[in-house]
């Protein structure tokens, strides 16, 4: 077997924004819509990481490149389908409902910030690499065993991949033949670790193969391969058809998080290769050969998300400092003697974060 031409990847607009496969399943509106969110959340991203480095918020993990797997997948979506993810998913999160400033309020230490709106179908960013894994899993055989008619979505990184989470939740929801779509985030890179120290296998949805689901490589950087493919995935998942594992080819364009530096282990050549795909400006090229967006539009355009940004900022900036004394609720229910130590400690040393 070649995994390679077994699962050859999925691609409707090349990375010079030319229309190479069939787009007739998205319409201009809708992406000229997802341009918009592309241009709003990038912004979004790297405001933030420039309010780390002012001491506006603490540490950050952007996820600038992985846009339009994140868009493209929830995009695919209806409002009663859950969504996991991980840290770096707040893009699909965003787009899904929740607040744009919650991740900011996140890096500032706010509780509340993993409180997901009632409208939304979705749990908090989990940081234990691949244990939303097996959240989604159980979600999506609850939803089977009450028969709503809804499918799980979990997103995950390559990293994610090596635990044992990652392989026993394929397992059971092959078993129990469970409607849930594994997203897997190939970005190349966990923290240091590039994919060919983590993995024999050229490539992740061959591993579907091993639990008879069905699995799909595509171009994680072209929002339409991505709408398209998630839309004829969702509706077969939902049909009762079985589990689906999704390998998203994508590059993370920025650091693992504010306090990573990325060039001291990634060769430059490969790095800069890898960024020429990138989804924004691909899909920017796209909408201007095919005369959807102006020159004026995008001015337009960046102008409105950078208002959008601004009022996330301000929204959270407006929230009183955190206390450290935070840290120790909606975890246990009960403090043991040593933890009502540590918070008494810390009301007494003062806010969390600065
Ligand atoms: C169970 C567990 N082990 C180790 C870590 C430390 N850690 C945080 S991020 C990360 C790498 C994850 O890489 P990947 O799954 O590719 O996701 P990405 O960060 O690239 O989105 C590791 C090992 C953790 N958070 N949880
Ligand atoms: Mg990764």
């Amino acid at each position: 077997m070649n995994p390679e031409q077994e699962f050859p990847i999925r691609r409707v607009i090349d990375e010079q924004g030319q229309l190479v496969g069939d787009r007739s399943q998205v319409s201009d509106a809708q992406l000229k819509d997802f341009y918009q969110w592309l241009v709003t959340l990038r912004q979004f991203d790297q405001r933030a990481w420039n309010l780390q480095r002012q001491g506006r918020i603490g540490t950050y993990p952007p996820y600038s490149g992985q846009e339009a797997t994140q868009v493209g997948v929830v995009a695919a979506l209806s409002h009663d389908d859950w969504i996991c993810g991980s840290y770096r998913d707040w893009a699909a999160l965003a787009y899904a409902g929740v607040p744009l400033h919650y991740p900011l309020l996140n890096s500032m230490g706010h509780a509340i910030a993993g409180h997901i709106p009632e409208q939304v179908q979705a749990l908090p960013v989990q940081v234990v690499i691949a244990a939303q894994i097996l959240h989604a899993v159980g979600l999506a055989w609850a939803a089977k065993l009450q028969e709503q008619n809804r499918v799980a979505v979990t997103f995950f990184g390559d990293g994610a991949t090596s635990q044992g989470d990652f392989h026993e939740a394929l397992n059971l929801a092959s078993v129990m033949q469970v409607p849930v779509i594994f997203v897997c985030e190939n970005n190349q890179w966990a923290i240091s670790v590039p994919l060919n120290r983590q993995m024999h296998s050229p490539t992740i949805a061959q591993r579907a193969l091993a639990y008879n689901i069905e699995g799909i490589r595509l171009d994680g950087n072209d929002i339409v391969a991505v709408y398209q493919t998630m839309r004829e995935v969702v509706e077969r998942v939902r049909s009762g058809q079985g589990p689906v594992l999704i390998e998203a080819v994508t590059y993370r364009l920025g650091a693992h998080t504010t306090a990573d530096d990325p060039t001291r282990y990634r060769p430059p050549e490969e790095d800069e290769q890898r960024r020429r795909g990138e989804p924004l400006s691909r899909l920017q090229n796209y909408l201007q050969r095919s005369g959807l967006l102006s020159q004026d539009d995008i001015s337009s355009i960046d102008e409105m998300a950078k208002e959008t940004v601004d009022e996330a900022v301000q929204t959270a900036e407006a929230y009183p400092a955190a206390s450290l004394a935070e840290t120790f609720e909606h975890v246990y229910g009960e403090l043991s003697e040593s933890l009502r130590e540590q918070r008494a400690a810390s009301v007494r040393g003062g806010a969390a974060h600065g």
